[in-house]
This record gives C-alpha cells, sequence and structure tokens, in this order.
C-alpha cells in the first residue's frame, strides 16, 4: 500500500523439504507452469554455488574442504545476503522468485547437527519473508530410496530425520506442507493448486516483509 509498486510485485514462492525430497524437480515444473500463465518468474536456489562464498559452500558439502560448523552456518547465511538487495529489486519489479531452499534449510540443517536453535535464526532475520513455502514432506526412509543418496555431507538418514525434526519447529502462517510421498504429477498437482489459491490470486498488494524480525 506505500506507493504504486508494491500492488503489482512478484510473490516469493521457497521450497523446503529433505535431501531427495523432489524439491528441485517440482520448482522446474512450477516455472514452467507459471510462465506458462504468463507471469514474470524466475527460478533460484540457495545455496548460490555460483558465488565465491556459494563455491566455499559447495566445496564444503562435498567433503572438499573442511569448515567449523558456526562458520558454515555463517557462509550458508551470508549466500543468502548477498541476493538480497536483487531479490527485492526482481519482487518490486514484479517478478515472481521460485527458490529453492532458503533460510529453514540454513537453520533444520545447522541445529539439526547440535548448535543453537536461536543462534542459527539469528543471521536470518531482515531477509525478505517468503510469502509461501511449500514444505515437501516426505519420511526420511523414503526421500532416501529415491535414486539414492549420493556423496554429499549432509545425505544420511540418521542426520536427515534429525533435520526432519527441526524443520517441524519452524512451520509458520505462510507453510503449506505438500504430501511428496507421491508421483512427480500427484506433487506438481499440490503445488500448482496452492500456488494458483494463495499466491497468484492473493499476495498482490501485501507489501514486502521481514524475516524473523
Ligand atoms: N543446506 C542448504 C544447508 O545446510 N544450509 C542452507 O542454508 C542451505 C540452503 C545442498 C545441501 O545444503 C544443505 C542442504 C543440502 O543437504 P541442494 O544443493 O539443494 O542442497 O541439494 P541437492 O542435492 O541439489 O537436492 P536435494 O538432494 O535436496 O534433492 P531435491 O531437490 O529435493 O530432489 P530432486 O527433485 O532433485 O529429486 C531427487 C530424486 O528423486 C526423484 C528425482 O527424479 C530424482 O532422481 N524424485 C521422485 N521420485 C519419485 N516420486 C517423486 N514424487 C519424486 N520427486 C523427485
Ligand atoms: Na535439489
Amino acid at each position: 500500500p506505500m506507493d504504486a509498486s508494491s500492488e503489482s510485485r512478484g510473490a516469493l514462492v521457497v521450497f523446503e523439504g529433505l535431501d531427495r525430497s523432489g524439491k528441485t524437480s517440482q520448482c522446474g515444473r512450477l516455472l514452467s507452469y507459471l510462465e506458462g500463465l504468463g507471469h514474470p518468474v524466475e527460478l533460484w536456489r540457495f545455496p548460490d554455488r555460483t558465488t565465491s562464498v556459494g563455491q566455499m559452500i559447495s566445496a564444503y558439502l562435498s567433503n572438499k574442504s573442511q569448515l567449523d560448523d558456526h562458520t558454515i552456518h555463517l557462509l550458508f547465511s551470508a549466500n543468502r545476503w548477498e541476493k538480497r538487495s536483487m531479490m527485492e529489486a526482481k519482487l518490486k519489479a514484479g517478478t515472481t522468485l521460485i527458490v529453492d531452499r532458503y533460510s529453514y534449510s540454513g537453520v533444520a540443517f545447522s541445529s539439526a547437527k547440535g548448535l543453537d536453535f536461536e543462534w542459527c535464526k539469528a543471521p536470518e532475520a531482515g531477509l525478505i519473508a517468503p510469502d509461501l513455502v511449500l514444505y515437501l514432506d516426505i519420511p526420511p526412509e523414503k526421500a532416501a530410496e529415491r535414486g539414492g543418496y549420493g556423496d554429499e555431507r549432509y545425505e544420511q538418514l540418521e542426520f536427515q530425520k534429525k533435520v526432519a525434526q527441526h524443520y517441524k519447529l519452524l512451520e509458520d502462517s505462510a507453510w503449506k506442507i505438500i504430501d511428496a510421498s507421491r508421483s512427480l504429477e500427484d506433487v506438481e498437482k499440490q503445488v500448482k493448486e496452492t500456488v494458483s489459491e494463495y499466491v497468484v490470486s492473493c499476495q498482490k498488494g501485501k507489501p514486502l516483509s521481514s524475516l524473523w524480525s
């Protein structure tokens, strides 16, 4: 309501979920769907491995480097902060952003290692709050069966079970839980229905707000 541009801003739609829950597959399908409807839309992902911070994260995830748990947590957060102003500019210009992982991944994974939950949330405060968080809900055992886990650091069943418990602590009113144990097509249908209902029609005109502050 503060300025005319906020009336036609894009929506910030975040996908979250355990490793192999199907986020990247569904992000691609939603992108095609919204493009087909003629919406200005872009697909982003975190970690964004293309920046210099992102390259440090990528080396850590592939076990090519070792970092203190606090240090890698802050790098993941810094990787979101380095994109914040571009994110705001895109949203204000009317582009909807589909984002594959965001601050919830940051907190759920680091706190699952044993770091203090509030300490993990603190550096995320002030990033842009999503309009909609699609949580792809799947039993960790079922996710582990999908194509098998690769060699990345967090792709282990016992750890993923802890991540799932910490994700649950982060659920808020922006979250919609999607049953991600169903087929790709069934999940896609749930995603489309949710996005159409909550974002495309409802969120226009709502000002951007800050996460956890
Ligand atoms: N991380 C991330 C942090 O610790 N802190 C942070 O702040 C952030 C942002 C890398 C790691 O970093 C951690 C979390 C991660 O451990 P990433 O690069 O997003 O994060 O991880 P990726 O390995 O790229 O992706 P995921 O493992 O999370 O997989 P997706 O995207 O959830 O799943 P997707 O779509 O690639 O599908 C996986 C497989 O399952 C099949 C697909 O075809 C594919 O083979 N599949 C299905 N099969 C049957 N039924 C369905 N419904 C299916 N949907 C997908
Ligand atoms: Na992915």
